[in-house]
């Protein structure tokens, strides 16, 4: 146990179940004495999260679908009247239609290109402007991105790595407006990892054998990487590093043939 997120409160947003990268993060801030608030989107993502935080009960949860404006405000202002202050946000959200990750990327439908944007970009938006209100004493914004396909090509990836590549923009505008209040905002980009959003993905253990081939640590990413990566950025260790994309990928995206 250590003390670098004690006295601070953070809300982990994209928890699903135990591979879940938010779940990665949760776990780490829990063990710098953070104090976690958590959102989840549905009934069965709730029980998930009741069975993962047993330990930690009474655990505080708000329910959340960011494609829902009402269901964002509903969520700050219930951390306004309880806390007052927020210290760390951690967003850990994507979705595209299914379609879309699988046919051709010009192919893509307006609807479907409007959806990806909606819930993995504008929702980071979103709820960056919520937290900046209630972040009075400084903070620390983080978002989770996939470089492999954001500033690069990954058969597949389409309308995602579109997504991705705006996330890591709205990342640097943000920063940069934020900045003057001490919130920093930072994207951790990660390298594959087996999760519910790797799940079904044509070819995925392929992938992961590549990295672990190439790789610079001849490895693939664990939960503990990320999750020390997001202490780090959520800590006041990073206290000069903002509008940044960190990767986090065992080295891979720097190996060139
Ligand atoms: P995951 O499936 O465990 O988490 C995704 C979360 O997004 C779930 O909790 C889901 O409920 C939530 N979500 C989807 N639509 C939502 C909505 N409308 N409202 C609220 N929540 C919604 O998968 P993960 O891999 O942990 O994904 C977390 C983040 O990490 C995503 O942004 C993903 O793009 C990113 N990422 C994943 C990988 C990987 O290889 N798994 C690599 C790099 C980046
Ligand atoms: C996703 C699709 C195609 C290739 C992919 C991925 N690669 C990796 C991912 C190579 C690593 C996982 N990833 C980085 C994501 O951000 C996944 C997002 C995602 C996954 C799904 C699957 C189920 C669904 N919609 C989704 N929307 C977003 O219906």
């Amino acid at each position: 146990m250590g003390e670098l997120l004690k006295g601070k409160n953070i809300l982990i947003m994209g928890v699903r179940n135990k591979w879940s990268i938010a779940w990665g993060i949760a776990r780490a801030a829990k063990e710098q004495g953070a104090n976690l608030i958590f959102t989840y989107l549905g009934e069965r993502e709730f029980q998930s999260l009741q069975k993962l935080t047993e330990d930690m009960a009474p655990i505080e949860a708000y329910p959340c679908d960011v494609s829902k404006d009402e269901d964002i405000e509903s969520l700050f202002s219930a951390i306004k009247s309880k806390h007052g202050v927020l210290h760390g946000l951690v967003h850990a959200i994507a979705f595209a239609k299914a379609e879309d990750l699988r046919d051709t990327f010009v192919n893509t439908s307006r609807d479907g290109f409007l959806m990806a944007m909606d819930i993995s970009v504008y929702s980071f938006i979103a709820v960056a402007n919520k937290a900046q209100e209630l972040m009075t004493e400084g903070g620390s914004i983080i978002t989770l991105t996939y470089g492999g396909g954001s500033a690069r090509v990954s058969p597949g990836y389409n309308v995602m790595g579109v997504a991705k590549s705006a996330l890591e923009a709205s990342v640097r505008y943000a920063a940069q407006e934020l900045g003057g209040e001490n919130i920093r905002v930072n994207a951790i980009s990660s390298g594959p990892i087996k999760t519910m959003s790797a799940k079904g993905i044509q070819s995925f253990s392929d992938i992961l054998s590549i990295v672990e081939e190439k790789a610079f640590l001849k490895r693939n990413i664990t939960l503990q990487d990320l999750g020390g990566a997001a202490v780090y950025l959520l800590s006041d260790l990073s206290s000069g590093m903002t509008g940044e994309t960190m990767y986090i990928d065992a080295g891979y995206n720097n190996m060139g043939v």
